[in-house]
């Protein structure tokens, strides 16, 4: 078996949390114009890197496969055309995502390999870090629904007033259900 093909010990960790708020009131900020230069999702060791992207709507992600053998894309959207792409060691295949949807991408030659496009319309949304932290700027004051997904712990939400000044915490924890 190649090394690059070895089933990964650990494919689910922290940094795939996405945690959002939901858009009330109305975002002030549109993310339209936003959208400046691609995301790129890249394929290590039979693993796609990061596991989790953020694209604002109308953005293109560029799949890439660094690995030396050959990957597909393949996805499972609704809202979006559906893809299923081979591709060739070195190939960039970019995708546009036009409406807001999270997408699973799976490649079919390695079961295993899974990972989430996450199209927003919205600019209140982030991927947690190693440490499961997080940071939303720029939210206008007001109530919202903070909203924290994990592929395998599924969605969370907590009610979060934001202030007119300083830094709003909150703490949530996922556990198994
Ligand atoms: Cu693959």
């Amino acid at each position: 078996m190649r090394s690059s093909a070895r089933r990964p010990a650990c494919v689910v960790g922290l940094a795939v949390i996405v945690c959002l708020l939901s858009a009330a009131p109305a975002p002030a900020a549109s993310i339209k114009g936003a959208v400046t230069k691609p995301v790129q999702m890249d394929q290590q060791g039979c693993v796609y890197a990061p596991r989790v992207v953020i694209v604002p709507v109308g953005g293109t992600v560029e799949f890439l496969n660094s690995d030396p053998l050959l990957h597909n894309l393949h996805s499972a959207s609704t809202e979006n055309p559906t893809f299923n792409r081979t591709q060739p060691k070195g190939r960039t295949i970019p995708v546009i995502f036009k409406k807001a949807e999270t997408v699973r991408v799976d490649c079919d030659l390695h079961t295993w390999m899974r990972a989430w496009v996450v199209a927003t319309d919205h600019p209140f949304i982030a991927v947690t870090g190693p440490a499961g932290e997080f940071t939303i700027d720029n939210v206008p004051p007001g109530k919202y629904t903070l909203k924290i997904w994990q592929e395998t712990l599924g969605t969370v939400s907590r009610e979060v007033t934001v202030g007119d000044k300083d830094t709003t915490g909150v703490t949530v924890e996922m556990g198994k259900k």
